[in-house]
């Protein structure tokens, strides 16, 4: 294979490609950097840089890159039949073999699965299935989803309306109608400036859910969506109290709950759901990413047998994707989870390195730029403060957490910056001695981010 190089790339991508939520003026002035190869928990770039990918690429290479079953799975489904439709009464073999494994791997209550292209349209059928439930179980006015502010579901109309985000909201007439939204919870936010323990939050963010719905009307709500732990929104973990007492508010008014478990699956809390981790049995759950550790796109949606069997005796649901059960991504996702099960990353996860970069992430509590450190299984946020004492936040102005992740790209290690939270979720593969590698590149950087704060006069 012959290269080209990377200011010729740089400039084709400048001249052809939109990328998604990218400043694209921005982006030409620096050039996009080129990932070129990558193996185990390691990216190199078109320049020859290592970098360790601390992100699992966007959350999802939760079995690391270069893993031959998966590739292999891919290559023999494309020889054997590399596409056919599940719509007219047909189905292929790797979506009917994963439709059966998942029900294994979920929560009792699953049974059935609408498999989708992303995450993004999972949520979409989520939508659309919940509110054709309501429809066929004889009360159509449930028709309402309540979601929180700062969640992340996807992209797409329905996505970026169940999402929490203004700047996504903003733009393109969204949310879509029947879409409404309650407080976060963020305890560090919300819970702390009130002086709450984190427990009396999680039941007071609970209680917004409640309060919403009496207001509502709960024969108008057909369903409550959350990420078990919000992922883009920065790695918010709920208080021990919160999901639990969803949980009984729903069951209380009738409500469905959905799980949105497109970063939360598949190991990555140390259980392989998230809803596992948090303490609550939800009726659906989106996925997507880990299901094939990113290798090849695949999403769905698990129904529990009590919604699945008044979709079923309802006759047809007019939903599907062209790759609804896509045979290549199918198979892919079979090999994955194997490989997940062969290694036993979800209990390596709960019991070896989860525990392992909870403690490190102590220490690093102790770093003057950290107020707040948490980690759930092998999602950890930092949160960076001016003053640790009173907790007191930088000025938006100086962007400490866009300061901070500079550094780590030029230190060789991907993190993600959401607002001034600087968080980490590595691929489960990651062992002891790589998590004790990643934690020194991030206290360099730490470091790096603190001497510019007081080399640029921002900690007064
Ligand atoms: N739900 C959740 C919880 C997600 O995190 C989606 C749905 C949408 O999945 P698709 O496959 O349609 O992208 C996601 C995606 C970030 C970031 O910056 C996170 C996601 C996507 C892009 C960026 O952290 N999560």
């Amino acid at each position: 294979m012959t290269f080209r190089t990377t200011a010729e790339l740089q400039a084709a991508d400048t001249a052809h490609f939109l990328h998604p939520f990218t400043d694209h003026q921005g982006l030409a002035r620096k050039g996009a950097r080129i990932i070129r190869r990558a193996d185990n928990i390691y990216l190199w770039d078109s320049e020859g840089h290592k970098i360790l990918d601390a992100m699992s690429g966007l959350w999802c290479v939760n079995v690391g890159y270069g893993q031959q079953a998966l590739v292999d799975a891919a290559a023999q489904q494309m020889q054997q039949l590399p596409f056919y439709n599940a719509f007219f009464q047909t189905a292929t073999e790797p979506a009917i073999e994963l439709a059966e494994v998942l029900a294994e791997i979920t929560p009792p209550q699953f049974q059935h699965v609408f498999f989708s292209g992303s995450g993004s349209e999972g949520n979409d059928t989520v939508v659309r299935m919940v509110r054709r439930y309501w429809d066929l179980a004889g009360q159509p006015d449930r028709q309402i989803i309540i979601s929180r502010d700062n969640a992340y579901h996807g992209s797409t109309m329905a996505g970026a309306s169940l999402g929490g985000m203004a700047g996504m909201h903003a733009q393109g007439g969204l949310p879509i109608p029947g879409i409404v939204h309650i407080g976060q919870p963020h305890w560090w936010e919300l819970g702390r400036p009130q002086g709450l323990s984190r427990e009396a939050f999680g039941l007071q963010a609970a209680q917004w859910l409640e309060d919403r719905i009496q207001a509502l009307g709960a024969h108008r709500v057909a369903a409550f969506i959350g990420e078990p732990i919000q992922g883009a929104g920065g790695v918010i973990i709920p208080p021990s109290t919160y999901w639990p007492a969803v949980q009984r508010i729903c069951q209380r008014h009738g409500i469905l709950l959905v799980s949105d478990e497109v970063i939360c699956g598949f190991g990555r809390t140390g259980n392989w759901w998230g809803c596992q981790t948090l303490g609550y049995a939800p009726d659906l759950m989106t996925f997507a990413k880990g299901v094939t550790s990113g290798y090849v796109p695949l999403g769905g949606v698990m129904v529990a047998e009590r919604v699945a069997r008044v979709l079923i005796e309802g006759g047809e649901f007019n939903h599907g994707y062209t790759y609804s059960g896509h045979p290549v991504a199918c198979a892919v996702a079979l090999a994955n989870i194997a490989l997940i099960r062969r290694l036993q990353l979800v209990e390596h996860v709960r019991d070896d390195v989860g525990p392992y970069l909870a403690a490190a992430w102590r220490d690093m509590a102790q770093h003057p730029l950290v107020g707040d450190a948490e980690s759930c299984g092998l999602m950890g946020a930092l949160q960076l403060v001016k003053d640790k004492q009173s907790g007191a936040a930088f000025d938006p102005a100086v962007a400490i957490g866009m300061v901070c992740r500079g550094h780590c790209f030029a230190q060789g290690i991907v993190m993600r910056a959401v607002g001034d939270r600087m968080i980490v979720a590595p691929p489960l593969v990651i062992t002891r001695a790589q998590i004790d590698e990643m934690v020194a590149l991030i206290r360099r950087c730490l470091d790096l981010t603190l001497a510019d704060a007081q080399a640029g006069g921002w900690l007064h």
